[in-house]
């Protein structure tokens, strides 16, 4: 989390630098701010509690000219969100860095500079780097290309770094280990960001950083550094299409709009990867065909969404697939000891690919003897896909609202994908049935689109929430991580508080919670836990609780008093997680709107959380 933006050019730069920031506000809005190198050879800053506009008003009262400088939206981890903590971070007056990402030894640095005399202005950790920095300069000569060489070994953690100095006005330092870092290259100037994203306004040119990398960029060169010290060539990729990403278009959120690109991203996500009556193996990779076929276990690894979506691929690779499967949360996975089963593949999924929980268990996994890994991510070019013997590209497009929508579905899409080519390769999946999944895969872009023409419906529904304080979700089978989902996306948007159950516990419980104020949302396709499910149902009814029920048009459910049902397209069950997460998408975002909450901001989150 936090955003980077960096500049060095022969124009002034600093509104290139506040338009990307605004477009990296997604990682990070508690505050933001900038530093510009003057031509008369002045650092100076301006920074500002709250979002970019903050900042941006303050620069319109008080400009800042120059060709060379760095700016950051931050998310604070070390330090509360104030001026004094926002970025960037002054070492004497020539002196800035802007950080994103964590450093775990700040104290023990904090304690030798301060011995040292440097004083420190700010609660961060970022502070221990500047000060660093400058005390190392001193020892390098004067040289900060040197200088950050010889200090980067002292940092333990995690961060991308900017770093300018007025004394050396030619060039724009950056150091990636843990947060990403991209150069975008133009003609007689270069940039820098931790996502292409806020650089796509100035060109469709750029370069990844690497774990371990140093980079020079100069106005018209860049010099890049290994891990190792040794200098390399990182490869240029030239992006044609997708700069309209950032932009909200017709819709009032982003929210909104990735929540109605779903067909078309799904549609994407099966591009080139199905076959007339198969998966196409090929699509997870070369190695895939080989490897998939001594797959015996799985174990899936996330965080927040992409653990709900493997929630739900448990209950596909199980009963499609016939494999046994187990998922864990990454934050408590990496800090545990597991036990390996034989033949294991360790999947991790992932939006941004950079999630720090999910990455530092990838890494771990590495040494405990996993079959292979998989990566089933939205960026391509990200350190989980990098770092990960195959791949599953989603193509969910860039997702800008923080409550991830569209990323979810097409990992679902991927996740089944996956469970296809599995099933096949283990000899556990008859062709007939994958050649039927595959049909309804070619038909789910339809049905999602059917799905959101309930729009209008679900608005209406969404009234019934606007004064309450909480809610029940509840599902079955593989519905039961999509009511975790429906829950989350309340919760992160609109802030009410939402629990999610599987609808059999509800007696051992919850049930005690239930009256007229506490609506319970159902989803209820037409399976075999239907009449279950209703039996379920009444159970709520019966202590008054008002229900919203999803439900499978032939489900035969209807209205009745405290009883709203919406009727939802019908499609085979395996693939109803997909489309029964639509409504309860739209269900949250209504109801954050009618509450007045920043639906695509919301309050002390931010998205790709690069960050323990
Ligand atoms: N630790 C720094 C940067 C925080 C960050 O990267 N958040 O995503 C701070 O607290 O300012």
């Amino acid at each position: 989390m936090c955003g980077i933006v960096g500049a060095i050019a022969e124009r002034n730069i600093t509104a290139i630098l506040v338009e990307g920031l605004k477009r990296l506000e997604y990682r990070g809005y508690d505050s933001a701010g900038v530093a510009v190198l003057s031509a008369a050879g002045d650092l100076q800053r301006r920074r500002r509690v709250g979002k970019v506009y903050e900042l941006e008003q303050a620069l319109a009262s008080e400009p800042l000219t120059g060709s060379l400088g760095i700016a950051h939206t931050r998310w604070a981890t070390h330090g509360a969100p104030s001026e004094r903590n926002a970025h960037p971070h002054f070492s004497g007056e020539q002196l800035a860095v802007v950080h994103n990402g964590i450093i775990e030894n700040h104290e023990t640095l904090r304690e030798r500079l301060k011995g040292l005399g440097y004083v420190f202005t700010s609660d961060t950790d970022t502070e221990t780097i500047v000060h660093l920095l400058h005390h190392t300069l001193a020892e390098c000569g004067g040289d900060l290309t040197a200088a950050l060489k010889a200090a980067i070994p002292e940092l333990h953690g995690a961060y991308g770094l900017a770093v300018i100095s007025g004394s050396q006005p030619d060039r724009l330092l950056a150091a990636r280990s843990g947060s990403p870092l991209v150069i975008g290259l133009g003609l007689g100037e270069n940039f820098l960001a931790s996502d292409q994203l806020a650089l796509r306004q100035v060109t469709d040119r750029f370069m990844y950083l690497e774990e371990g990398d140093i980079a020079e960029i100069h106005r018209d060169s860049v010099q890049i550094w290994d891990a190792s010290g040794a200098p390399v060539q990182r490869e240029t990729v030239q992006y044609h299409d997708g700069a309209e990403a950032a932009d909200k278009g017709e819709y009032r959120h982003f929210m909104l709009k990735e929540i109605h690109e779903q067909p078309k991203v799904v549609q994407r996500t099966l591009e080139g990867r199905l076959g007339n009556d198969h998966v196409l193996v090929q699509a997870f990779g070369p190695q895939a065909e080989a490897l998939f076929a001594g797959v015996r276990n799985v174990q899936i690894v996330a965080c927040g969404t992409s653990y709900h979506a493997g929630m739900v691929a448990r209950y596909w690779l199980e009963e499609l697939a016939g494999i046994p499967c187990q998922i864990e949360v990454a934050s408590e996975f990496r800090y545990r000891k597991v036990v390996v089963q034989p033949d294991t593949l360790f999947v991790t999924i992932s939006q941004s690919g950079e999630t720090a929980d999910t990455l530092a268990a990838l890494r771990n996994a590495k040494q405990l003897g996993y079959l292979a890994s998989l990566a089933i991510c939205n960026v391509g070019t990200s350190s989980l896909v990098r770092e990960s013997d195959l791949t599953l590209l989603t193509q969910a497009g860039p997702e800008i609202g923080v409550a991830s929508t569209k990323a979810f579905t097409t990992q679902l899409v991927g996740l089944m994908l996956l469970t296809l080519a599995l099933g096949r390769a283990r000899g556990n999946l008859e062709a007939t049935i994958e050649a039927e999944l595959v049909e309804e895969l070619r038909r789910l872009p339809t049905r999602l689109g059917e799905a959101l023409a309930m729009d209008k419906i679900i608005e209406k529904v969404s009234e019934l929430f606007a004064e309450k304080h909480h809610t029940l979700f509840l599902g079955r089978g593989a519905q039961y991580p999509v009511a975790m989902e429906g829950a989350l996306k309340l919760k992160e948007i609109s802030y009410i508080h939402a629990e999610a159950y599987p609808a059999g516990e509800l007696k051992h419980g919850p049930l005690a919670l239930v009256d007229a104020d506490m609506p319970v949302v159902t989803v209820a396709p037409n399976n075999e836990l239907l009449e279950k499910l209703k039996s379920n149902l009444q159970e709520v009814r019966a202590r008054g609780g008002e229900l919203i029920v999803f439900a499978d048009t032939k489900a035969a459910m209807s209205n009745g008093e405290g009883t709203h049902v919406v009727n939802m397209p019908h499609i085979h069950d395996a693939l109803a997680p997909v489309l029964y997460t639509l409504p309860l998408q739209l269900l949250s975002y209504h109801v954050a709107v009618l509450r007045g909450t920043d639906v695509d901001q919301p309050r002390n989150l931010a998205k790709s959380v690069t960050v323990e």
